[in-house]
């Protein structure tokens, strides 16, 4: 495993509050009653950054051969994309290499600086997609979306309580290849620190639902809130198991949780009652197909999506 550290250091800008705007910013007095905790709500993520990250996504797989998949130069360039993103913004990034199928794999990792090491909220998504499409659904828009948070926590200055970490994945397509990789070569103590791992797996399809993991109830509970805040009713994600890069986390008995949008199963008529879109027809038409295109997003499923993941990590981590 070949790593390499990257990344500027965040800018240790000194913010000069006055001892009053302090106290009234934490819900405190100036009678000097003691400050209830306030947890900073999450901004908005703009879902036209997200998209912008996606229209970079599909130029780049329209640049090489259609596709961002596994061992081919359209991953790499995506895990390049991402990274400089990240390395402007403060991220101390990681690429980590693994190998499969005789092709090099990578997954990036970047940790914002800060935070209790020892407890260590985790966002991720995979970055690959099929060799037949460009990916943009699956999962372009899981990877845009933690990138964007990412970036809105830089831009905030955010400083939690937890550490906040963030990774793109490599290989999911071929088994959760990277994200086993990752877990695996965790020590157990690097393992124990982490108080929970986001999933983010298509949460821009087209014909959308909106499922939360049912995983740990906490992390749940998060994202139901946040929903219900919307007025939109979720459903529990109970075919996902085993079945994206949270798997490997769950396994190791690191607490998880996530959000979905559907893929190649069929949207029923109570569904689409509640979330709209066509019964009968797939959430995603496009699943693991060349059609997985820049048009293959529903802009109000990743909008609700993007914010909800901006919700939990902010509220998992104060
Ligand atoms: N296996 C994922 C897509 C997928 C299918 N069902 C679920 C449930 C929860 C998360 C993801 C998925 C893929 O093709 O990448
Ligand atoms: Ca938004
Ligand atoms: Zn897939
Ligand atoms: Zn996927």
């Amino acid at each position: 495993m070949k790593l390499s550290v990257s990344g500027r250091t965040a800018a240790t800008g000194v913010v000069a509050l006055g001892v009053t705007s302090v106290m009234l910013l934490t819900g405190g007095s100036i009678a000097g009653a003691a400050p209830a905790p306030v947890v900073a709500a999450a901004p908005d993520i703009p879902v036209a950054n997200v998209k912008a990250h996606l229209a970079q996504l599909q130029s780049i797989a329209t640049a090489n051969g259609g596709n961002r998949a596994h061992g081919r130069a359209g991953y790499k360039a995506s895990i390049d994309y991402v990274k400089a993103k990240l390395d402007a913004a403060g991220f101390t990034t990681t690429l980590q290499q693994f190998t499969s199928s005789g092709s090099t794999g990578y997954n990036l990792i970047a940790d914002w600086p800060g935070g209790d090491a020892n407890q260590v909220v985790m966002s991720g998504s995979h970055l690959d997609s099929v060799t037949a499409g460009p990916g943009i659904n699956d999962n372009g828009s899981g990877s845009a979306a933690v990138l964007e948070t990412a970036l809105a926590v830089s831009r905030a200055g955010y400083q939690p309580a937890k550490h906040l970490r963030f990774a793109w994945w490599g290989a999911e397509e071929r088994g959760m290849v990277g994200s086993r990789y990752y877990v695996n070569n965790l020590s157990s103590a690097n393992r124990s620190k982490i108080s929970g791992y986001l999933n983010f797996d298509m949460i821009g399809s087209p014909n959308p639902g909106y499922f939360v993991y049912d995983d740990d109830p906490a992390i749940e509970k998060t994202f139901k809130d946040y929903f219900t805040g919307l007025g939109i009713a979720t459903e529990p994600e109970t075919e996902g198991d085993g079945r994206s890069d949270h798997a490997p986390f769950k396994n190791a008995g690191v607490p998880v949780g996530g959000l979905f949008s559907g893929a190649d199963y069929i949207k029923t008529a109570a569904q689409a009652a509640k979330w709209g879109g066509t019964s009968g027809q797939a959430f995603d038409r496009c699943y693991h197909s060349a059609c997985d295109t820049s048009s293959n997003i529903d802009s109000t499923a990743l909008d609700h999506n993007s914010d909800a993941v901006a919700h939990a990590v902010w509220e998992l981590s104060s």
